[in-house]
């Protein structure tokens, strides 16, 4: 296993939308297990591959808490056959959009179709925190991040702050 570097915003390639995984292989199995390795070191509770700039339809998730047993979750070419017409809100976080978070609203429940470690097709309902993820997550495979739901003033003060990190980060490093 390894781990791979996670892109930040601003970034041109968290913005392309990624395509379908056409077998999974052991190549494919390998880029999911290197990315639940990175997602536990940032440390997140998900990943999309594209955050690790692979513009391929797989999420790694982990929503267990700490001291709890880890439940990594695999999905593959995932999609939303149906959500619920009631929302929740919770507080986002990305680790594309560094020390950011807000409060972003999105459908509480959703029901599931995917490809599991295996390739096997599976359906599931998400809840809670795990719907929320699933769907922040999906967002990423169509180059959605939660900074586009709020309003121009806050994405634009957020982007600009990330953007400022970013030159001081090239600053030191050259
Ligand atoms: O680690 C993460 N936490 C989180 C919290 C609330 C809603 C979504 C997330 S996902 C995020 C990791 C990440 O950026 N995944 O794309
Ligand atoms: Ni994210």
């Amino acid at each position: 296993m390894a781990l791979r570097q996670i892109l930040t915003e601003p970034n041109k390639i968290l913005r392309e939308k990624s395509t379908n995984v056409e077998k999974v292989d052991d190549e494919i199995r390998k880029l999911m297990d290197d990315m639940l390795e990175t997602m536990y070191a940032a440390p997140g509770i998900g990943l999309a591959a594209i955050q690790v700039g692979i513009p391929k339809r797989i999420i790694v998730l982990d929503i267990s808490g700490k001291d709890q047993v880890k439940k990594p979750m695999y999905f593959v070419n995932p999609e939303i056959l149906d959500k619920s017409s009631t929302n929740s809100t919770y507080e986002e976080g990305c680790l594309s959009v560094p020390g950011q978070f807000a409060e972003i609203d999105r459908p509480e429940k959703c029901y599931i179709k995917f490809l599991d470690y295996y390739g096997k097709p599976q359906e599931i309902k998400a809840e809670g925190m795990l719907a929320t993820c699933i769907q922040h997550e999906i967002d990423h495979l169509e180059g959605i991040l939660f900074i586009d739901y709020l309003s121009k003033l806050k994405k634009s003060m957020i982007i600009k702050k990330l953007s400022k990190q970013k030159k001081a980060i090239e600053r030191i490093i050259v």
